[in-house]
């Protein structure tokens, strides 16, 4: 079957319909390309909010108290765990399934992992078109947990509306952070298992960091919470709430700005893979090896391969 004749069921929120469209954009099957553009004009409503942060630092935890809040306030959620390493790092997923088996009975929650083997654009893409799904599918809030902060997981929080970093108080977390390039994405930071002695000083670290975001943007909010018992997770509702509130003038803005980076990425994306499908990576091959070692110079030869035609 066509994946674009899914749109209807999926715009319709049937579960199955919204499971085979995922499985689509997950592994760039024939036709996902089609299903996003069906979908992506009744895209907007819902709120996508990612959560990023080392692993272990409670974000699954924090997840599934996120979507209890969510529930309990009306709307309906979805969650997306994204792991770019899958499927060699099924354990944290398999710990995530097992937490949100609290919410399998609940109509108003849908929950799925996400690992992109296929999709033209990588993790980013797959996350964005998998958001879409669910956006298009009427759930209200969508959660974007992904398992560690390597730059395919930072590039996925710059997918979404809000992006809470979780940390623990460990030594040197704060800096970490800042060397994951963190710093840059953060609209909530959330210092978890606050029940631990070191947390206050975590959070003195990161407000005297808050200076080194870039110039002009907004400074993110510092929350406690101890996810485990449940303690801090209204104060991270109010947060969140509070930045989904502060954008909600310039949605448009925000939503075309991200639409322009993403289609940038598709057409780099496609120009990378055909440029080099055109026989150019087996030439460049064969001019390296016929070269005298003394006669081999980088830029001399990306200069060639830019200028042959093919
Ligand atoms: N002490 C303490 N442990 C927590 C807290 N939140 C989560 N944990 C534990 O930390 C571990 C990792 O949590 P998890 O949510 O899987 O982290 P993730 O890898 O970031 O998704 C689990 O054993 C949790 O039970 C907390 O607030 N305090
Ligand atoms: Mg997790």
């Amino acid at each position: 079957m066509d994946a674009a004749s899914l749109a209807p069921s999926v715009l319709a929120g049937q579960r199955r319909a919204v499971a085979r469209a995922l499985t689509h954009v997950e592994n760039g099957l024939p036709g996902a390309d089609a299903l996003v553009d069906a979908l992506y004009p009744h895209t907007g409503a819902a709120w996508r909010v990612g959560i990023t942060g080392p692993p272990g630092a409670g974000k699954s935890t924090l997840t599934d108290r996120l979507v209890t809040a969510f529930r309990q306030r009306g709307q309906t959620v979805a969650v997306v765990a994204v792991d770019p390493s899958s499927p060699f790092t099924g354990g944290a997923l398999l710990g995530d399934r097992v937490r949100m088996d609290g919410h399998a009975e609940d109509d108003g929650v849908f929950v799925r992992s996400l690992a992109a083997r296929g999709a033209l654009g990588g993790l980013s893409e797959a996350a964005e078109a998998a958001c879409d799904v669910l956006d298009a599918a009427g759930y209200d809030v969508v959660l974007v947990e992904t398992v560690g902060v390597g730059q395919g997981e930072i590039d996925v929080a710059e997918t979404t509306d809000t992006t809470l970093v979780v940390l623990v108080p460990e030594s040197g977390d704060a800096v970490q952070a800042m060397k994951a390039g963190l710093m840059e994405v953060a609209d909530v930071f959330c210092v978890n298992k606050a029940d631990k002695p070191e947390a206050p000083r975590l959070v003195k670290a990161l407000r005297g960091m808050l200076h080194l975001r870039p110039e002009g943007s907004a400074q993110p909010t510092v929350v406690t919470a101890s996810a485990l018992q449940g303690d801090g997770v209204d104060g991270l509702v109010v947060a969140l709430d509070a930045h989904r509130d502060a954008l909600a003038d310039r949605w448009d803005a925000v939503r075309a700005d991200r639409l322009r980076r993403r289609v940038r990425r598709l057409v780099e994306g496609r120009w990378r893979r055909t440029f080099w499908a055109d026989g150019r990576a087996e030439a460049l091959a064969d001019a390296v090896a016929r070269l005298d070692p003394a006669d081999r110079a980088p830029h001399r030869l990306a200069e060639r391969v830019l200028a042959d035609p093919g």
